[in-house]
């Protein structure tokens, strides 16, 4: 007030006013009331004695940090995660149960390199024991052949070049035909030719197939059975019986499927034959072995 009407009766303006000369010792805005300085330092050092209960109070805890608030999707996504773990671990220790028993169905592979004579000794056991005969190589080229494959091309590519052709396809291919042969009452002994030629392919047949009683090993020199299949290869019209196909299967024997022999041999269950003598020579053999094996069921 005082400001404003001296201002309003000079020419001065209050920028031309000295700015000391408005300050009274009272001071011209001071409240009354207004808190003393004593009083402000007694609520200051509430303050900071507030503060520092507070800071010791927490020593030794850590604060939250951002990791260990998780939302509920992510709770969700763990616990899921952890669900799924379980059930892969379950999937892996169950193992799968074979379409057929040993107490029912009796299967014999029959092994050996090509050309040994495996086909030509099972066609002697079905006639005089009863087996159903079924030779992994047939089922294959029949395969090949058949209309509307979607393996032909592949099959035919594996048997020319003396490889192993995928063990799916075999061994789907042989519970069919089991199955089959089942159904039409052509009884349940079976013969399996040229299979398994791979050892994955013998425990796979086994866990989802039926486990073998025994395996015939037909055991021959690489010279007989070139000798022999070339001579075939004169009208079997087979894509692999010709110098290089058939150097190609002894590789693959000798390499892949002879391991198999020796797995089999630690369980006690090939029976070996040699086949560089006369058909009937060998069948004589064969047989001996075949009774015994019967008897013992
Ligand atoms: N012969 C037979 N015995 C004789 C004897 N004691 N004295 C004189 N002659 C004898 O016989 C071959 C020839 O020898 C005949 O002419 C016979 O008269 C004479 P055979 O009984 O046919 O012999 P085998 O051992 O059956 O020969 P084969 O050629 O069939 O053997 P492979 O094992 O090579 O053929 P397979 O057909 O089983 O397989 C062919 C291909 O299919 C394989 O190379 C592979 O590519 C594929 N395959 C797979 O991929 N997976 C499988 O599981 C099976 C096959
Ligand atoms: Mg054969």
């Amino acid at each position: 007030m005082f400001r404003t009407a001296f201002l309003r009766g000079s020419r001065l303006t209050a920028s031309t006013i000295p700015k000391q000369r408005l300050y009274s010792t009272a001071g011209p805005n001071k409240p009354n009331g207004t808190p003393s300085i004593p009083a402000m330092l007694a609520v200051a050092s509430m303050g900071f004695a507030g503060y520092y209960t507070l800071v010791k109070s927490r020593e030794g805890q850590s604060l939250p940090r951002r990791k260990d608030t998780t939302t509920f999707e992510e709770e969700e996504a763990l616990k899921q995660k952890r669900l799924q773990e379980k059930l892969a671990k379950r999937n892996q220790d169950v193992k799968p149960i074979p379409a057929f028993s040993s107490d029912d169905v009796t299967v014999v592979f029959v092994l050996g390199g090509p050309g040994a004579g495996k086909g030509t000794q099972c066609e002697n056991l079905t006639k005089d024991y009863g087996f159903v005969h079924l030779s992994a190589g047939d089922l294959l080229r029949a395969e090949q052949k058949r209309e509307g494959s979607k393996y032909g091309e592949m099959i035919n590519h594996y048997i020319k070049e003396g490889l192993i052709v995928p063990m799916e396809v075999t061994i789907a291919l042989l519970e069919q035909a089991m199955k089959e042969a089942m159904a039409a009452g052509k009884g349940s002994r079976f013969l399996i030719d040229g299979f398994p030629r791979k050892m994955d392919q013998a425990i796979k047949f086994e866990e989802v197939v039926v486990p073998s009683k025994l395996v015939l090993y037909f055991e021959c020199p690489e010279e007989v059975m070139l000798k022999r299949l070339l001579k075939r290869g004169e009208s079997s019209g087979r894509v692999d019986d010709n110098v290089e196909s058939i150097r190609k299967r002894f590789v693959t024997f000798i390499e892949t499927s002879m391991p198999v022999i020796t797995e089999f041999e630690k369980q006690d269950k090939v029976r070996k034959v040699h086949c560089d003598q006369p058909v009937e020579k060998v069948y004589e053999n064969v047989k001996n072995i075949f009774d015994t094996l019967l008897e013992k069921k």
